[in-house]
């Protein structure tokens, strides 16, 4: 098969829409759609600073691939997990990724920063539910400690579709009022701007224009992250994807149109300052300080 714009040989078939495309041209349209999303979701206002999350996974790799390409203005942040070799690998990837693209790369080590590393704090609360707390409470803080417009990270349309039908199967109707591909700056900054450049590109088109464009990234999954629901999911919408091309995009826009319905039932916490860090917090302490104990705040300013 042939490309569908020139003579050269086909790299990928692409499903919906429907058509083959060499490299050159593949590249050319994922960028273009990257450039839609954003224009159409309003997620960059010109001159904005942006932090992206790399976890030096393939997603998070292209997110900066793409915005460094389109011109904005990126810095990157790696957050080590302490989580054995599997973090150290997810470091060292990170660190050729920002090399390669010519992007300062900030990193910060939860071991380092916090006396222990992700899986090795004895507690009732799952691994990933105090990981992803941990990891957004830092990015966050990062962030707005240097003054970032807004944080970056790689959530793709099976990411989005996966966690939209999860929510779905449990009626979770706080987290569907809130979804979306960028959420605004709320509490006068303190809560930084979070967006999602490849909001509508699937996962097979993310691995195939990192395959295209010679970005190397870390394959292997977390320990953790085994049996995770989220897995489930993703795979029952691959199936339906496979026999209707366009599930998961049709899935998404429509749930965006639809969001409207769930925006009843959600009941915003009185957010106001932490009493040890002063970041949002729903309770006198925050939940980041109030996990790991913190008594004093941190500071990443740089
Ligand atoms: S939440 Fe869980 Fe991930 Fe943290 S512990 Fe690993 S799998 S890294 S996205
Ligand atoms: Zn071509
Ligand atoms: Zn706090």
């Amino acid at each position: 098969m042939r490309c569908k714009f020139c003579e050269r040989p086909a790299f990928i078939k692409l499903h919906y829409p429907k058509m083959y495309l060499c490299p050159e041209h593949f590249t050319e349209y994922f960028e273009r759609k990257v450039k839609r999303t954003i224009e159409r979701y309003k997620l960059i206002k010109p001159g904005e600073r942006i932090l992206v999350v790399v976890s030096g996974g393939k997603d998070s790799a292209v997110t900066a691939h793409v915005l460094k390409k389109l011109g904005y203005d990126i810095e990157c942040l790696h957050i080590n997990l302490g989580i054995g070799e599997y973090s150290e690998k997810s470091e060292e990837y990170a660190k050729r990724q920002c090399e390669k693209l010519g992007v300062p790369l900030h990193i910060v080590r939860v071991r380092e920063l916090l006396g222990k590393g992700i899986g090795e704090v004895r507690t009732r609360r799952p691994t990933c539910s105090y990981c992803g707390l941990t990891k957004r409470y830092i990015f966050n803080k990062f962030a707005y400690d240097n003054g970032f417009d807004a944080v970056a990270t790689g959530h793709n349309l099976d990411d989005e579709a996966g966690f939209i039908l999860a929510n779905i199967l449990n009626w979770n109707t706080q987290y569907l009022a809130k979804q979306g591909p960028v959420t605004s700056a709320q509490f006068n900054g303190k809560l930084v701007k979070k967006i999602k450049p490849l909001y509508e590109l699937t996962e097979r088109e993310v691995v195939a224009y990192a395959l295209a464009n010679g970005i190397e990234y870390h394959i292997e999954e977390c320990p953790h992250a085994v049996g995770a629901t989220t897995i489930e999911v993703k795979g029952i919408l691959n199936e339906m994807e496979e026999k209707r091309p366009g599930t998961k995009i049709n899935f998404v826009k429509g749930y965006l149109r639809k969001k409207g319905l769930f925006e009843g039932e959600l009941q915003e916490a009185d957010l106001r300052e932490c009493g040890v860090c002063g970041m949002p917090s729903s309770g006198e302490v925050c939940s980041f300080c109030r996990f790991w104990h913190r008594e004093e705040p941190i500071n990443f300013r740089l």
